[in-house]
């Protein structure tokens, strides 16, 4: 092997710009949590203290360490440094010697340091300029701001300008409506030093031309850089002793070298709920002609095809994935970043959040284009666990600059993105951004956000053509020239490619394209609404909730704890959001009894929301075939559309996910007095089941029951039973319930309850529910019908089941399990479990 000395550079100080004084930092990190971590400024989520460290972003900072450098590599041909990321504009001094001018979060910069560097102590010293400084004067040089609706530019002391769109930096670090501002500076990834000769493979990329069961033509593009003219053996091998070699002849200098290889038979990598997410550790190795491995590079992915199928069909024109030739229902959520300073989240909390997707039956997640484009982590455990990404560009909800600079270096950071991430087998599809194409609306002259008429004809025309550059070209070539067998979308939504009004994803034309629907909850339309708008992949759709009591409290003070206070209302990005829940919860349920009920109510009220969601969505299969909630996760404890907060915490509806993603679900649909019930499957084969349906009082007396043999489809939707509620129900329907449960063989592979009124019209009564241990868990009862009930329990453990019913006389159990991961099956022994339902919450 070649002489390859790895080091990573830590050990950093930082200071801001005109101090004197050094303090220790950690890196990877950023200026904020490192004068958190020396009590230089209190923890920015509390309260409204986001608003106290707003003067951190108009600072320049300063990052140094210093490392020895060793004879012997100096000796060596190449010594590169290597930054992966760094936040935002940094100027890069080595030895007093500027070797680097950063201005790009989201790039990889390489620079060859061998001549800058000396034998023993070395100084590398990084000046960060305030993005907000820097960025100042960009609206008035433009001429105008730019739009980016979700920048708080105010909170930040600057007024109208939005400075977000004028820096390749995460857009959420300037606010969002689930987020604060905090315009980070700092050294976000690691920093390493690479010291090598003779020969060296940069990257490896396996492009996935033709994937079958039976065959996987792959064609390895193998990029080395040598030294040296010279004859060498290309080797690739995998984990199970398989080979592959070529020969080749180096040039000296970079090349990329192709080697297409066949593997019979090979496993494939599918999605969770299809089969197993198998992987293959590929080792490409190069070799010399005295059979001396000169340099080598590991690899790990699955082996799958995927791709967009947009076909035309009657409706209009589908929009689905296709992987392994199996049409795919998505079933997911939209991701944001898991805190406003990326650089804390660990490797744990990506593993809690993608098990929480796994667990929940998601097959997708979006990595939603205002955040960043994710760390390892993200895409390793989607890959190991089967959870398909689609990955946008980081742009959103903003119109962005286009002269010749901001283009190329989109170009670039576009180049480096793509090479970093191709190899995941859970990438599904590249998308340009977010909302753009639809807020902009080109074509199609009232609709949008009102954002075309703020500006003049010359402008206007600017604006959109800037945006064709990157969306329609850039990124586009980018994909095409780097990961080619990928499908690209320039924007979500949208319709189609026309270049006409058709090609806008306005609310009223649902038959192509995705479509994000907000008239439930920013339209303020009921929830019922949801069912009667779905499009053909229904990409974002959310609705808010508080979180839960305890993280409230991690930032409200007792005397805060009111729906209007400052502080909640500060944990409210979403100007008519407190308001808006508290609407909805008065139409559908009855008014808690205090605010920690109503907190949780509104959990419940969340639930419901997008339960209605997904099964107008799973309903509407093959019409539909894909469904994406706003939002999973949190980047701070704050009132949002989250189905975990920010500490990893359920909150109802993710339960609720759990139970509507199952892979054949029932799904009762009652519209007036016309009752139908379908089954949904996400299953391959067609399959034969038992549907019983029963019909009892809230006393738990079974006042009529049918059972029926019926035939489930495979991969589609199938309506089981039509009829009218009278020939269902009889009886006064404030406490009647239908339980449909669906059967393969003995197995209960779904149940579900109907209810013939709004929650906030049953007539509930105290269900006196208890709890007694069993083997492996614990099981429960009520007297009297209960919903929504909760579990809570001391003890650090998962609730395989929560948010749920109980009839009485029908027993329930429930485990407590160790973990999210499937293949840990141990469960807790509780001893004290708290439970809770509607009735509690609404009597005082
Ligand atoms: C969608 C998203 C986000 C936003 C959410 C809630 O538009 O793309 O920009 O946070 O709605 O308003």
């Amino acid at each position: 092997m070649t002489n390859l000395t790895t080091w990573q550079l830590d050990n950093w100080k930082f200071k801001e710009a005109t101090a004197e004084e050094w303090y220790t930092a950690t890196v990877p990190g950023c200026v904020h949590t490192d004068l958190l971590d020396l009590g230089m400024i209190e923890d920015p989520f509390e309260g409204k203290k986001e608003l106290d460290v707003q003067w951190v972003d108009k600072r320049d900072w300063e990052y140094q360490t210093t490392f020895e450098v060793t004879e012997e590599a100096l000796k060596q041909e190449y010594v590169v440094l290597t930054f992966h990321g760094l936040d935002t504009y940094a100027d890069v001094r080595l030895n007093g010697h500027s070797i680097l001018k950063a201005n790009n979060m989201f790039r990889i910069w390489k620079v060859d340091i061998k001549d800058y560097l000396q034998l023993g102590e070395n100084t590398l010293h990084i000046y960060f300029h305030s993005a907000v400084q820097y960025d100042l004067d960009k609206p008035d040089q433009l001429g105008y701001n730019l739009p980016a609706d979700n920048d708080h530019s105010e909170d930040g002391g600057v007024g109208e300008k939005k400075l977000s769109v004028f820096a390749r930096k995460a857009p959420y670090h300037y606010g969002w409506d689930w987020g604060p501002r905090f315009v980070t500076a700092g050294i976000w990834k690691d920093v390493t030093i690479e010291a090598w000769s003779d020969v060296k493979v940069q990257d490896v990329y396996l492009e996935q031309q033709h994937i079958t069961e039976e065959k996987a033509e792959v064609l390895a593009h193998v990029e080395v850089e040598t030294t040296e003219a010279q004859q060498v053996t290309i080797k690739i091998t995998d984990q199970y002793g398989w080979e592959h070699t070529q020969q080749a002849t180096l040039e000296a200098g970079q090349q990329v070298i192709d080697v297409p290889f066949t593997k019979e038979s090979p496993r494939l990598w599918w999605s969770n709920g299809l089969g197993a997410a198998h992987l293959y550790q590929f080792h490409v190795e190069v070799v010399s002609s005295t059979d001396q491995v000169l340099s080598d590079y590991q690899l790990t992915t699955g082996l799958r095809s995927i791709k967009l199928v947009r076909k035309a069909d009657e409706a209009g024109e589908s929009f689905y994935f296709e992987l392994n030739g199996i049409p795919v229902f998505a079933k997911g959520a939209n991701h944001i970043p898991n805190d406003s300073f990326e650089t804390r989240i660990s490797k744990e909390d990506y593993r809690h959040e993608i098990l929480t997707a796994v667990d929940s039956n998601m097959n997708m997640l979006r990595i939603w284009g205002g955040g960043i484009y994710e760390y390892e982590a993200f895409y390793e455990y989607c890959d190991q666990y089967g959870i398909l990404v689609w990955q946008d560009f980081m742009f959103a909800c903003s119109m962005y600059p286009g002269d010749e600079a901001f283009l190329a270096n989109v170009k670039q950071e576009a180049m480096d993105q793509v090479k970093r991430l191709r190899n995941y087998a859970c990438i599904a599809l590249w998308c340009g951004n977010n909302e753009m194409d639809s807020a902009w609306t080109e074509y199609i002259e009232e609709a949008g956000w009102g954002w075309k008429q703020r500006y003049n004809e010359e402008q206007r025309q600017a604006i959109w053509q800037d945006y064709e550059q990157v969306f329609h070209q850039i990124l586009p070539e980018v994909i095409d020239q780097n990961d080619p067998v990928k499908d690209y979308w320039p924007s979500s939504p949208m319709q189609d490619l026309s270049g006409t009004s058709s090609q806008h994803a306005t609310f009223d034309s649902v038959t192509r394209g995705d479509m994000h629907y907000w008239d439930v909850w920013h339209g303020q339309q009921p929830l019922e609404a949801y069912k009667q708008n779905v499009g053909r992949f229904m990409s974002e759709y959310g609705f808010q909730s508080f979180p839960e009591e305890r993280t409230v409290r991690t930032y409200a003070q007792e005397q805060e704890m009111a729906l209007e206070s400052d502080v909640m209302l500060h944990h409210q990005k979403n100007g008519a959001g407190n308001r808006l829940i508290k609407t909805y919860m008065d139409s559908y349920y009855q008014e808690p009894k205090d605010f920690s009920s109503f907190l949780h109510v509104s959990h419940i009220l969340q639930a419901e929301a997008i339960k209605q969601a997904v099964e107008g969505h799973r309903l509407h299969m093959p019409y539909c075939m894909g469904t994406l909630y706003w939002q999973m996760n949190d980047c701070w404890p704050v009132a949002s559309w989250s189905s975990m907060d920010y500490y990893g915490r359920w909150k109802a509806l993710q339960f609720t996910m759990k139970d509507r993603f199952k892979p054949t679900v029932i799904i009762a649909d009652q519209k007036e007095e016309q009752f139908t019930i379908y089954a949904v499957s996400d299953v391959i084969k067609q399959q034969e089941a038992t549907l019983i349906y029963s019909l009892y009082d809230f006393n738990g007396s079974l006042l009529d029951q049918q059972h029926q043999q019926v035939t489930i489809e495979a991969n589609t939707s199938s309506k089981l039973i039509e009829e009218d509620v009278a020939n269902i129900a009889s009886g006064d329907r404030s406490q009647t319930l239908l339980r449909c449960e669906l059967l393969i063989g003995d197995t209960v592979v779904d149940s579900i309850d109907h209810l013939f009124e709004k929650t906030k019209h049953l007539n509930l009564q105290n269900p006196h529910i208890k709890w007694e241990l069993a083997d492996d868990g614990f099981v429960l009862t009520a007297t009297s019908y209960a919903t929504n009930v909760w579990l809570q329990a001391e003890e650090t453990g998962f609730f395989e089941d929560n948010n749920f019913n109980l009839v009485p006389g029908i027993k329930k159990f429930v485990r407590y399990c160790q973990s999210l991961d499937p293949e840990v099956t141990d469960t807790v022994p509780v001893k004290q479990l708290q439970v809770t339902s509607m009735y509690d919450y609404i009597t005082k």
